[in-house]
């Protein structure tokens, strides 16, 4: 049978630089950045999906990874103040906000004890007392209460910032780190890495190559990180394609990034407010043409409280492999912003649904992409699902 991206090769009136890049999915091959470009100019979302979709299905087939996490935020109050965020300095006055202590956080490592999660993801504002000694102390007491649970913690901004005050370069801070326990660095801090909206929309906080510099650091030790990307605010397409070819050429030199996520710029509870929210076409072409431009991730993840799970479902057509974990409602960084889930939390049981019902295999993963289980035959009890409709695969 014909593939989608064969049917498009064969329509006469595909235009010369629309054919090339087709071509050139189709052969594995890279696309520049001026053809990245000229998709977010003229891609239909037909056009961008059905290339998407070759990709991800070469790479992945039906597999749709999720795992099972935990998310902890230390404090919702920051020292930095980036205009899209609700944690931050100019929105979130000290005494509004939570601060926990050691104890505290421990506290909620322990309420997973004997539940079977694998990843505990760490990420939160940026305050002095939580500095080098007292995560590199909380990594070890993680480790040491259940050392199997994964930790994904803390973003270069955070580690900017501890390894400043403490005097300390970036190898031997990440170093530092990785003896104390820390197993994966998340995709948080990034926003957009050209300077000229950085400055506008996270000016005080670590740079963009600074960002960088600390995933290379990283991945130096052997250890593997993701990247994101907050998109659909006062960006161009061109600030996109830069940020993603910063990140396919660090990629070509260490091999340590897993996971694309590209994150919806959502405008509640910030000094944001007045820019509106792109719409789900523009969701789906994006999350496309990041899976067509960054041809040496494995993986592009959709975070689904922030769009909603039936848009989460649709993605599954436009490159995405992966919707992230089962969550529970200590996640709130994305509710503040104005989530698309009030209660962002989903059961395995409804995560697996949700993939079953668009025609994918649902495979539950840890942090490193290890299958723990495949669902794809597993029958829950009550399952007639008739909440959605399956969709047709595009290729
Ligand atoms: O860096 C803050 C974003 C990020 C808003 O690695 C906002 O598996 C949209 O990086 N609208 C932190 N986004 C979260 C993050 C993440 C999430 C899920 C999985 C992983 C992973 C990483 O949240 C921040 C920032 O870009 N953010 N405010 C907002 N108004
Ligand atoms: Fe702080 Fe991060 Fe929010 Fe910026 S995005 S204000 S660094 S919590």
């Amino acid at each position: 049978m014909q593939t989608k991206i064969e049917f498009l090769l064969s329509d006469p009136n595909l235009s010369q630089p629309h054919r090339q890049i087709a071509e050139k999915v189709f052969n594995g091959e890279r696309i520049s950045p001026d053809e990245g470009l000229l998709l977010y100019q003229e891609g239909s979302l037909g056009f961008v999906g059905a290339l998407a979709n070759f990709v991800r299905e070469k790479k992945h087939g039906d597999n749709t990874y999720f795992n099972r996490n935990f998310h902890i935020e230390p404090t919702n109050v920051c020292v930095y103040d980036c205009k899209f965020c609700s944690y931050s300095r100019m929105i979130k006055k000290r005494e509004e906000g939570w601060e926990y202590t050691m104890e505290d956080m421990m506290d909620i490592v322990r309420k997973y004890d004997g539940q079977p999660v694998t990843e505990v993801h760490i990420v939160g504002g940026v305050l002095p007392q939580y500095d080098v000694k007292f995560y590199a102390d909380f990594f070890t007491a993680i480790k040491k209460h259940r050392p199997e649970l994964h930790v994904k913690a803390l973003t270069p901004v955070e580690y900017h910032y501890i390894f400043k005050k403490a005097k300390i370069g970036y190898a031997e801070g990440m170093k530092l780190m990785k003896e104390a326990g820390l197993d994966s660095i998340p995709g948080g801090g990034a926003e957009i890495f050209h300077p000229e909206i950085r400055e506008k929309i996270a000016a005080d906080k670590c740079t963009g190559e600074q960002w960088l510099a600390i995933h290379e650091e990283w991945h130096k030790l052997g250890m593997r990180s993701n990247a994101t990307m907050l998109y659909g605010h006062i960006e161009g397409f061109e600030h996109r394609i830069h940020h993603m070819e910063e990140l396919r050429k660090l990629q070509d030199q260490t091999g340590g990034f897993q996971t694309f996520i590209p994150l919806k710029f959502r405008n509640q509870d910030n000094q944001m407010s007045h820019i509106p929210e792109v719409n789900v076409v523009e969701d789906l072409r994006n999350y496309a043409i990041a899976r067509i431009y960054l041809d040496n991730f494995d993986h592009v993840k959709a975070y689904w409280p922030m769009i909603s799970r039936n848009i989460a479902q649709l993605s599954l057509s436009y490159g995405v492999d992966d919707i992230d974990g089962t969550i529970d409602d200590t996640t709130k960084i994305y509710s503040m912003a104005g989530s698309e889930e009030q209660n962002p939390a989903m059961s395995t049981q409804d995560l697996v649904k949700l993939i079953k019902a668009v025609g994918r295999k649902p495979i539950e993963r840890d942090t490193l992409y290890h299958v723990m289980k495949d669902y794809t035959e597993e029958v829950f009890e009550e399952e007639v699902f008739k909440g959605y409709v399956a969709l047709p695969v595009l290729n």
